[in-house]
């Protein structure tokens, strides 16, 4: 069989891989939609080399300053999912792998905390909790949040045994240093809350991110930790692959974003919490030491 590569295939790469999407995915993307992966695989690198060519990239020593930032790829925090395994040791439990996805790289865990460390982490927050603010990326600062209605606090990291348990546990399953992560944040949805869909990482846009980024570097990873179960609504949702996760006490969903760039598909949010109340606490993980 003979596949033709189209004038319209060809805009399609371009505008894929301008958009951020690696060349691994766009390579899977074609295959999945039918093309042989040799035929596939040609076609992308000859378009790509073409299209650089017609920039005049080809005969530039190194890309623009901003496209480096943009393209750079960090390493992130990962679970070794090689065999499939069903079941993950953290140390001192075990969690279970409920769904894997690759791209973007979503995990969603079973069992992560206890009943009894949920109870703890809602308790120890419920005097300390204070309506939300976001890092505001224009100034570095902190500012109130209209897109997050809910109420939240953050505990030091190691700030107490039970924090410096849960920190280990989700080091250890990440494979990324406890160092390197940000303290841990309880946040409490009442009915009608919500968290507007959102990127974790710092936007490299922003006038503020360049003070923020300072401490630690770019955020590449989170693990958002259901601590109880509303009775309606208030999942985690990943708009760009239709994915709702359902918030189950003690689960947990972790993803990770090696690059601070929409290609990453991890825009994601909080959906409004219809009935009951909803209490997660949520950890990040940052490029470097966090101090
Ligand atoms: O509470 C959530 O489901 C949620 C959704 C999106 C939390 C976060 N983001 C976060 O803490 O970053
Ligand atoms: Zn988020």
């Amino acid at each position: 069989m003979t596949q033709t590569v189209t004038p319209e295939l060809r805009q399609w790469i371009i505008e894929q891989s301008t958009a951020g999407c690696m060349p691994e995915a766009v390579l899977e993307a074609m295959v999945n939609a039918g093309w042989q992966p040799d035929v596939a695989e040609a076609a992308l690198e000859q378009t790509l080399r073409d299209h650089l060519k017609q920039l005049g990239a080809s005969r530039v020593a190194a890309p623009a300053p901003g496209v480096a930032r943009e393209m750079a790829v960090a390493r992130a925090p990962e679970i070794p999912l090689g065999g499939s395994p069903r079941r993950l040791d953290a140390g001192d439990r075990m969690v279970d792998v409920i769904v894997s996805i690759s791209m973007p790289r979503v995990v969603v865990l079973g069992g992560l905390l206890s009943d009894e460390e949920c109870d703890a982490l809602i308790e120890a927050s419920r005097p300390r909790l204070a309506r939300s603010l976001t890092v505001q990326t224009v100034t570095g600062g902190e500012e109130l949040n209209p897109d997050r209605t809910s109420s939240g606090m953050f505990f030091g990291r190691g700030e107490n045994d039970l924090v410096k348990r849960i920190e280990a546990r989700i080091a250890r399953l990440v494979n990324w240093p406890v160092e390197n992560g940000e303290g841990i944040q309880v946040l409490n949805y009442k009915t009608g809350a919500e968290y507007k869909p959102h990127y974790d990482y710092f936007d490299p846009d922003e006038p503020g991110t360049p003070t923020i980024l300072k401490r630690g570097g770019q955020r590449v990873g989170t693990v958002v930790m259901y601590l109880n179960e509303p009775a309606r609504g208030g999942g985690t949702t990943f708009p760009d692959i239709g994915l709702e996760v359902a918030p189950v006490r003690g689960n947990a969903v972790f993803f990770s974003y090696n690059r601070p760039h929409p290609g990453t598909m991890t825009l994601h949010g909080g959906a409004p919490v219809i009935e009951g109340e909803k209490w997660v606490a949520t950890k990040w993980m940052r490029e470097r030491v966090f101090e």
